[in-house]
C-alpha cells in the first residue's frame, strides 16, 4: 500500500539526492555533501526562527546590509551559519550572500568546485509578525582545481546546476531541483530529517491568482498595468483572478508553484530594475519555475538568460504558470 510505504520507507533528502547522483556515474558525491551542509543551515535557521520570540532574537542588530536596510539579528545569525556551513563543507569556492557586499573566497585548503549564491533569510520585514520567511540558494560548478573569481558568477542563470529554497512557515519545507525535476521535502522535527512530501512538482499551466505589490501601481509601466487590469476586469467573460501577496518571495513563489498563477516584481518609475536581486532571488526561483514547467520573464527576455554585471544586480521578474507568463510576454510585445 502506497501510504504504508511512505510511512515506513522514508525518502529523505539525502537519499533522494544520492539516488539522482547514481544516474551520473562520474559524480563523486560532492553535490550531496554540499547539499547536506545547506540543509544543516536551513535546520538551524528553522529552529532559530521558531524560537525567535522566546529567545529575544528579534530586533535590530544595529547594522545595515548592502542595500542599506536595517538588519535583524536573525539575518546576521543566518548569514553566519550559512557562510560557516558552506565553507566547512570543503566543496565550495566562491560564495555570494545578500548580506555581504563582497563575494567570499573560500581558503585554498577548504576549496571545492561549487559556487553558491544565497539569500540566507529573505522577507525579513515579516520576521516580527511571524509570517513565513525563507532561504534561497543557487549552485554553480567550476572546473576542478580552479580558484574562482567573481566573473565565474556573472554568468547566465542557465548555467546553474541546482537551486532551491527553504520556507520557514507553518511547516519547514525545502524545495530543490538538481537540474531535472523539482521536489519538495518537509522537515519532520521529530526525526530532524527532510522527507520527500511533494515529489515531482509541476506548476499548473494556467492559474487563477496574481501576486504583486499593488501599492506600487502608480509607478508601473503599461504592460504591468494592463495585465493587472485584465486580472480584475476580464474582457472575455471569465472570472476575475484572486490577489495573494505575502511580501515574502519564498512564500509567494511556493504558493505559485503549488497552486499556479503569477508572481511579479515589475520595474517601476522609481525602481527601473525592480527590487529583487538577480543572482540569489531571480535566478534560483526562475530555475525552479522552469523545471516545474512554468516560465520566468524579465519584461525583456527569459530571466535565466540574463547575464548580470554585478553580484547584487536587480531585475524585474514575472514568473509562474506557463500561460500566465505568456500573457505578460504578449503585453510587452504590444505595449512594451
Ligand atoms: P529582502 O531581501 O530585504 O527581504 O526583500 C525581498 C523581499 C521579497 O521576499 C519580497 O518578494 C519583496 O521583498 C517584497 O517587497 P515589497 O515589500 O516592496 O513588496
Ligand atoms: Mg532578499
Amino acid at each position: 500500500h502506497a501510504a504504508d510505504a511512505l510511512r515506513t520507507d522514508l525518502m529523505t533528502l539525502t537519499r533522494h539526492v544520492l539516488n539522482e547522483q547514481s544516474k551520473h556515474p562520474e559524480a563523486r558525491g560532492d553535490l550531496t555533501i554540499l547539499l547536506n551542509h545547506i540543509v544543516l543551515g536551513c535546520k538551524f535557521v528553522c529552529s532559530a526562527v521558531n524560537k525567535a520570540g522566546l529567545a529575544h532574537l528579534i530586533g535590530l542588530a544595529g547594522e545595515t546590509n548592502v542595500q542599506g536596510e536595517e538588519q535583524k539579528k536573525l539575518d546576521v545569525l543566518s548569514n553566519q551559519v550559512f557562510v560557516k556551513a558552506l565553507t566547512s563543507s570543503g566543496r565550495t569556492n566562491v560564495l555570494v550572500s545578500e548580506e555581504d557586499e563582497e563575494a567570499i573566497f573560500v581558503p585554498e585548503k577548504l576549496r571545492g568546485r561549487y559556487c553558491v549564491v544565497f539569500d540566507p533569510l529573505d522577507g525579513s520585514s515579516n520576521i516580527d509578525c511571524g509570517v513565513s520567511i525563507g532561504t534561497i540558494f543557487g549552485i554553480y560548478m567550476l572546473e576542478a582545481g580552479k580558484a574562482g573569481t567573481v566573473d565565474d558568477l556573472l554568468k547566465a542563470g542557465t548555467s546553474m546546476v541546482a537551486a532551491g529554497y527553504c520556507m520557514y512557515g507553518s511547516s519547514c519545507t525545502l524545495v530543490l531541483s538538481t537540474g531535472e525535476d523539482v521536489n519538495g521535502f518537509t522537515l519532520d522535527p521529530s526525526l530532524g530529517e527532510f522527507i520527500l512530501t511533494h515529489p515531482h512538482i509541476r506548476i499548473p499551466e494556467k492559474g487563477k491568482i496574481y501576486s504583486v505589490n499593488e501599492g506600487n501601481a502608480k509607478n508601473w509601466d503599461e504592460p504591468t498595468t494592463k495585465f493587472v487590469e485584465k486580472a480584475k476586469f476580464p474582457e472575455d467573460g471569465s472570472s476575475p483572478r484572486s490577489l495573494r501577496y505575502i511580501g515574502s518571495m519564498v512564500a509567494d513563489v511556493h504558493r505559485t508553484l503549488l497552486y499556479g498563477g503569477i508572481f511579479m516584481y515589475p520595474a517601476d518609475k522609481k525602481s527601473p530594475n525592480g527590487k529583487l536581486r538577480v543572482l540569489y532571488e531571480v535566478f534560483p526561483m526562475s530555475f525552479l519555475v522552469e523545471k516545474a514547467g512554468g516560465q520566468a520573464f524579465t519584461g525583456k527576455q527569459r530571466a535565466l538568460e540574463l547575464v548580470p554585471k554585478k553580484i547584487h544586480e536587480r531585475s524585474p521578474i514575472f514568473l509562474g504558470s506557463y500561460d500566465d507568463v505568456e500573457e505578460v510576454k504578449e503585453l510587452y510585445k504590444q505595449y512594451g
